[in-house]
């Protein structure tokens, strides 16, 4: 088998990057190691920046996006018990947000790529990226008891933090940068009307809890817990207790409850692999990085990604020029720890710190008072979140 780019990962980053190559008539194959039902069940972001929706429009997928995403103009932070809105579209000169669930994103790009005979093949076993260093790099992978090769002219790595293309690379060639947190998230989808039209993001000496939404008649919650936690140990009933205990304001808001239909405990952690690239393997998405969820950035970065690896590809295929392939790195690496910095400080203000250090939880208040009482600090806040921040 031969393509031009052999993409390994069939998640956001690998579909979007396929479909903008077929756009400009690069030819790709998508690899994914899971099969469609269990890639499109999976529960994961849900707020995509504003380039990220434009770009989306731009490019012809728009159309449920525009039916069924949420537009928001500002977002919630709640400590002490009170909330205080951040009105995110004011602050930026009319940047929004849209709360829409990854799995609609990754739906609507496999509906476009099948639509246009793109391949794309699930269950794709044992996938290992070879010959990197060389012109003709290529892909080894089983599928439906075959073993197959896959050559390419290039590779993208988009098989997220756990995928393997990145283990191409020879020791030493790449530098990790990497943080773990000291906490995790439990995050539930509930049946029940969102308690809130705008996402409240809560700060508690228990821990932090978050309010987010689906749809109308779907709310996603999340609430810190500790990483060694079990799904066991969280019943329906000790999460409600839990975020009811959280969300309480002086005022009486009350939280709706119903069915979870979804549970999940992931881990916060923020990773950056750099250089991005390798020979002709290129890394994109959460291969290439990972951030804490609290700012609501991996899938709009992953985007970011492949928009910029896109155009190098398309620009080297037109003219053989190399240079933009070989900044790609460079080019994503400034957003990346723009975006990194940005969701450190977002956990770090929001989380109970570890050991409970009472200096820390007074510098956590100080900078939620300032952040909702300074037009400034507001600003830097909106700027970030909605993705209008100069990197
Ligand atoms: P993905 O989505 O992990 O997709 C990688 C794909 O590669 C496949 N794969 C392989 N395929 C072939 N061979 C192999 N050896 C393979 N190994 C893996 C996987 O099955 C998968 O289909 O990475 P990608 O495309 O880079 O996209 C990144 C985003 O998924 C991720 O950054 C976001 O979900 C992060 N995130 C959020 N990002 C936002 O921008 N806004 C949010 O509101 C937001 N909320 C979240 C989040 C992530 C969360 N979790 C569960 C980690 C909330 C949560 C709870
Ligand atoms: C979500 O809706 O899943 C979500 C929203 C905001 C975040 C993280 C996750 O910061």
């Amino acid at each position: 088998m031969r393509t031009q780019v052999g993409i390994v990962g069939g998640g956001p980053a690998g579909l979007l990057l396929g479909h903008l190559l077929a756009r400009d008539g690069i030819e790709s194959v998508v690899l994914e190691a899971r099969s469609r039902a269990y890639v499109e069940q999976r529960v994961r972001a849900g707020v995509l920046e504003q380039g990220t929706v434009d770009l989306l429009k731009a490019i012809g997928l728009g159309e449920r996006l525009e039916r069924e995403g949420l537009v928001h103009e500002g977002l919630e932070l709640r400590f002490d018990g009170v909330g205080h809105r951040i009105p995110l579209a004011e602050l930026t000169g009319g940047a929004t947000i849209t709360v829409y669930g990854q799995q609609k994103v990754v739906s609507d790009l496999t509906d476009a790529r099948l639509a246009a005979g793109g391949a794309l093949l699930y269950e794709a076993e044992d996938v290992t990226v070879a010959d990197i260093d060389t012109d003709a790099p290529s892909i080894r992978f089983r599928h439906d008891g075959a073993e197959q090769e896959l050559r390419c002219d290039v590779i993208a790595g988009c098989d997220g933090f756990h995928g393997v293309s990145r283990e191409a690379i020879p020791d030493g060639a790449v530098h990790v940068y990497a943080r773990e947190y000291p906490f995790a998230w439990l995050g539930i989808l509930a049946e029940v009307p969102p308690s809130t039209e705008e996402l409240i993001y809560c700060h508690h000496e228990r821990g932090f809890a978050l309010h987010s939404l689906r749809s109308p008649q779907l709310s996603r919650l999340y609430l810190q817990c500790d990483p060694s936690d079990e799904l066991a140990a969280w019943p329906d009933a000790r999460v409600w207790e839990e975020l009811q205990t959280r969300f309480a304001t002086r005022d009486g808001w009350t939280l709706n409850e119903g069915a979870v239909v979804d549970k999940l405990i992931t881990p916060m952690r923020s990773v950056v692999i750099a250089p991005m690239q390798h020979g002709r393997l290129f890394l994109a998405g959460d291969a290439a990085h990972t951030v804490p969820a609290t700012g609501a950035k991996g899938l709009n970065l992953a985007v970011n990604d492949v928009r910029v690896l896109a155009a190098a590809l398309v620009e080297w295929y037109a003219s053989g020029d190399e240079a933009a392939l070989r900044r790609y790195s460079d080019d994503c690496l400034h957003r990346v720890w723009r975006v990194q910095h940005f969701s450190w400080w977002m956990t770090s203000m929001l989380h109970r710190p570890a050991g409970d250090d009472p200096f820390e939880q007074q510098l956590q208040r100080a900078q939620l008072r300032y952040v909702t009482r300074s037009r400034a600090a507001a600003t830097t806040l909106a700027e970030n979140y909605t993705g209008v921040a100069s990197a």
